[in-house]
């Protein structure tokens, strides 16, 4: 089954977009296999190589909104794009807002090799 390490890949890494399209979250979190069985309500695809996403496991150790102590903060900012439900959005037919930005994002890591499980925020 996918380890938790996989499912950050295919959940928030997308290191050759965005295709700069306004349509891009739509595509992405249904290619991406999240628009199955609900509409998975916000997240963030970082456009970024793979080898400086996980190094944010090695950068600034914080906590994290739940409490857990092993969130890292990236010390540059990131292309990312934030997908966000829009409130017309009703399953199946999941509804998105695309919005690039650039951020330093705070990923969870986990494991060793020790790689992001979990996005926390951007900032
Ligand atoms: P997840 O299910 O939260 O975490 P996500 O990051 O894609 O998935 P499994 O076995 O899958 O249940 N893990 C942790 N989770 C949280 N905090 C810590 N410290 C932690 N350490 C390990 C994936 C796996 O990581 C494990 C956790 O147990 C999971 O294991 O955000 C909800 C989702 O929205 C995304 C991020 C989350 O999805 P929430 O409620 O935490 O705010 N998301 C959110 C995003 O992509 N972008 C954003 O800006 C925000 C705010």
């Amino acid at each position: 089954r996918e380890s938790r390490a996989m499912k950050f890949q295919r959940q928030h890494m997308d290191p050759d977009g965005p295709n700069n399209n306004s349509n891009y979250c739509n595509q992405m979190m249904r290619r991406r296999h999240m628009t199955e069985g609900w509409c998975k309500p916000v997240n963030t695809f970082v456009h970024e190589p793979l080898v400086d996403v996980q190094a944010v496991c090695l950068q600034g150790n914080i906590t994290c909104k739940n409490g857990q102590p092993n969130c890292h903060k990236s010390n540059s900012s990131m292309n990312i794009t934030d997908c966000h439900e829009t409130s017309g959005s009703k399953y199946p037919n999941c509804d998105y807002q695309t919005s690039q930005k650039e951020r330093h994002i705070i990923v969870a890591c986990e494991g060793n090799p020790y790689v992001p499980v979990h996005f926390d925020a951007s900032v």
